[in-house]
């Protein structure tokens, strides 16, 4: 129950062997998953795996966020998120606060500035960055996420499997994203009056590389297969995935810190 690398808090529950429950299938809860140390890399990739669903065959919500922002762990209006967030926000929007050209669930992104609201009345439009119509509710394949963001040319790419196993599909690019220097990884999501379980199964994070050709190249590809038979040790061992690459990150910032001591000293 109790992590170095991340904690969870609100009315989200752990099942060790399954996935922290953000929010169960009822009205008004919020729950949240964040890292404890921020993220200092300039290519990386973020992989998950998600499962929104619920008795409710009508109206359901709210959605789910991901995030990458200066703050962490600030329950608040924004999917069980604080507003006015300085960073990344991907919003899995499942309930329509008005109608919409598109229908939902809807997946889109806002970059805050730590001063600029959410546009909750509207679904986000005013600070949209893209999005895309994604059916990702109560579906029989594993249903997850890729992100990938290149400090360097500020391209941030979504990706998203909802229809079959190893089938990507684009959601969006963006150019010029610029994020805070360092920042948390978090998962929030929160129900109102409609209400749903939104739940995350696993995370993988790889931290990418420059190559000699100026391509940037993946250190690492999971093209593992799907499983046979959900394995109970799932969420632990992509625990422990996730656990691999943040402490590669805190051991470079530990070492750089001890060198710099040497010099002075
Ligand atoms: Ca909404």
């Amino acid at each position: 129950m109790l992590s170095r690398w991340f904690d969870f808090g609100g009315d989200a529950i752990i099942n060790t062997n399954e996935h922290i429950r953000l929010t169960q299938d009822v009205p008004s809860q919020s729950g949240y998953l964040w890292s404890r140390h921020p993220l200092f890399v300039p290519h990386f990739e973020v992989e998950f795996e998600f499962r929104v669903a619920g008795k409710g065959t009508g109206i359901v919500g709210d959605g789910f966020a991901m995030w990458l922002t200066k703050e962490r762990a600030e329950p608040g209006p924004v999917f069980g998120n604080r507003d006015r967030f300085e960073g990344l926000g991907i919003f899995f929007d499942t309930y329509a606060n008005t109608p919409q050209s598109h229908s939902f669930p809807y997946v889109m992104a806002m970059v805050g500035d730590g001063q600029t609201s959410y546009d909750n009345a509207h679904d986000g439009n005013a600070n949209k960055l893209g999005g895309c119509q994604a059916d990702f509710r109560d579906k029989n394949v594993p249903t997850k996420a890729r992100i990938t963001f290149n400090v360097k040319t500020g391209i941030l790419n979504l990706k998203l499997q909802t229809t079959a196993w190893d089938h990507w599909v684009d959601c969006f690019t963006l150019q010029d994203i610029k994020l805070p220097s360092s920042f948390y990884l978090g998962f929030t999501a929160h129900t109102g009056e409609v209400h749903d379980t939104h739940d995350i199964i696993g995370v993988t994070t790889t931290v990418l590389e420059q190559s000699s050709h100026d391509n940037f190249v993946s250190q690492k590809h999971n093209n593992t297969p799907p499983p046979s038979k959900k394995s109970g040790l799932g969420w632990v061992f992509k625990f422990f995935a996730i656990s691999g690459v943040f402490g590669g990150v805190i051991f470079v910032a530990y070492k750089a810190s001890t060198k710099n001591n040497n010099k002075r000293f």
